[in-house]
C-alpha cells in the first residue's frame, strides 16, 4: 500500500474546513488508494484550538481507513512540516468598519508568515491552494514569502468560479453540467472574474452557438457568475462552504491526478502569455497531467474578452500594489 502524504489545512475549524477535511480524509482528492496525514493549523486561540479538537473527535469517528493521523496545532512551522499539499483556508474576513486596504494588510501579514513557514518546512514539492480571500493576491504574497520553493507550486482557487459558470450553462443550454468542456474563468476570484464559453463544447457542440446571445452574456451570465457568493450569502446568512470545499477538492485533485485532458481553470503565477505580466496570479484555463499543470496557449481574445481581461487585471494590480510595501 502507498506511503500516506501529508495534507496541510489552515482554517481548518472554519466553515469551509468542516465540509472538507472528511473529503480529503475518505478519499476523494488524492484517490482511494492514498492514505493521509492531516495537519491541521488554527489561530493560537484557545476557542479555536477547542472548536479544532471537536472537528478531530469527529474525523475519529468516522474512522476512515485512509486516514492515517492528525496534527493539530497553531504553529505553521508544524502544519507545513513536510506536507506535500497545503490548503490555506483561513484568512482574516473584512470586519466592521474595515477598510479593503486594512483587510489587505491583515492577510499579507498572515501569507507572509504562512509563505516563509511553507519555505522553510514544506516539501520541495508542495502543491499549494490558496482559498482564503483575496485569493489570488494572499497566493502572490505566499509566493513571494517563499523564495526558494518553485514559483509554479503556488496557485488560487478559481474552480469554484468555473463550476458555477458550468452549472448556468447547463441550466440555459438544457444539457449536462458533466458534458461540457473548454470552459474557463479568466483572472482574479471576484466579481470582476471573466468567465468566457467561447471555446467551450458541450456533446462536441459549440456552447457560443447555442446559446447564441451575447447580451444574455453579458447582462445575465457575467453578473450572475460574478455575484453568486453575496446571492448565497443573501440566502443562507452564511458564505458558500460546501461548494468552497467542493471546489478546493476539484482543484487539487486534478493537478495531483490529471485532467485527463480536460481544460480546468486554476490561479497560476503568469509567465508573461496572453499580456498577464510575470507573477500576478491569474484565472487560466489549464490541463494537467503527471502532477503538473500545463497553460492552454494560443487561444484568440476578441475585444470583447479583452476589455473583461484588463479589468480583471487592473483589480489584481491594484491589489498587488496596495501590499507591495509589506513584502
Ligand atoms: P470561517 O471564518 O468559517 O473560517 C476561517 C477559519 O480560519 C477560522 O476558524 C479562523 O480561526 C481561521 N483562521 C484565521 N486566520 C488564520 C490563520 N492565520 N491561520 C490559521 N487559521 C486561521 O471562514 P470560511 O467560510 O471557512 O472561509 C474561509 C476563507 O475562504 C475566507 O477568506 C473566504 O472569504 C474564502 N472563500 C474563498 C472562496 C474562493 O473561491 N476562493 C470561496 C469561498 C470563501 O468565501
Amino acid at each position: 500500500s502507498k506511503k500516506p502524504v501529508r495534507v496541510a489545512v489552515t482554517g481548518a475549524a472554519g466553515q469551509i474546513g468542516y465540509a472538507l477535511l472528511f473529503r480529503i480524509a475518505s478519499g476523494e482528492m488524492l484517490g482511494k488508494d492514498q492514505p493521509v496525514i492531516l495537519q491541521l493549523l488554527e489561530i493560537p486561540d484557545e476557542k479555536a484550538q477547542k472548536a479544532l479538537k471537536g472537528v478531530i473527535m469527529e474525523l475519529e469517528d468516522c474512522a476512515f481507513p485512509l486516514l492515517a493521523g492528525v496534527i493539530p496545532t497553531g504553529d505553521p512551522l508544524v502544519a507545513f512540516k513536510d506536507a506535500d499539499y497545503a490548503l490555506l483556508v483561513g484568512a482574516r474576513p473584512r470586519g466592521p468598519g474595515m477598510e479593503r486596504a486594512d483587510l489587505l494588510a491583515a492577510n499579507a501579514q498572515i501569507f507572509t508568515a504562512q509563505g516563509k513557514a511553507l519555505d522553510q518546512v514544506a516539501s520541495r514539492k508542495v502543491k499549494v491552494l490558496v482559498v482564503g480571500n483575496p485569493a489570488n493576491t494572499n497566493a502572490y504574497i505566499a509566493m513571494k514569502s517563499a523564495p526558494s520553493l518553485p514559483r509554479k507550486n503556488f496557485t488560487a482557487m478559481l474552480r469554484l468560479d468555473h463550476n458555477r459558470a458550468a452549472s448556468q450553462i447547463a441550466a440555459k443550454t438544457g444539457t449536462a453540467v458533466g458534458d461540457i468542456e473548454k470552459l474557463t474563468v479568466w483572472g482574479n476570484h471576484s466579481p470582476t472574474m471573466y468567465a468566457d464559453y467561447r471555446f467551450a463544447t458541450v456533446g462536441g457542440k459549440s456552447v457560443k452557438d447555442l446559446i447564441n446571445d451575447q447580451v444574455w452574456n453579458a447582462d445575465t451570465f457575467l453578473p450572475t457568475v460574478g455575484k453568486r457568493g453575496a446571492a448565497i450569502i443573501e440566502a443562507r446568512g452564511l458564505s458558500s462552504a460546501a461548494s468552497a470545499a467542493n471546489a478546493a477538492i476539484d482543484h487539487m485533485r486534478d493537478w495531483a491526478l490529471g485532467s485527463n485532458g480536460k481544460w480546468v481553470t486554476m490561479g497560476i503565477p503568469s509567465d508573461g502569455q496572453y499580456g498577464i505580466p510575470k507573477d500576478v496570479i491569474f484565472g487560466f484555463p489549464v490541463t494537467t497531467e503527471n502532477g503538473e499543470y500545463k497553460l492552454v496557449e494560443g487561444l484568440e481574445i476578441d475585444k470583447f474578452s479583452q476589455e473583461r481581461i484588463d479589468k480583471t487585471l487592473k483589480e489584481l494590480q491594484d491589489e498587488q500594489a496596495g501590499v507591495a510595501h509589506l513584502l
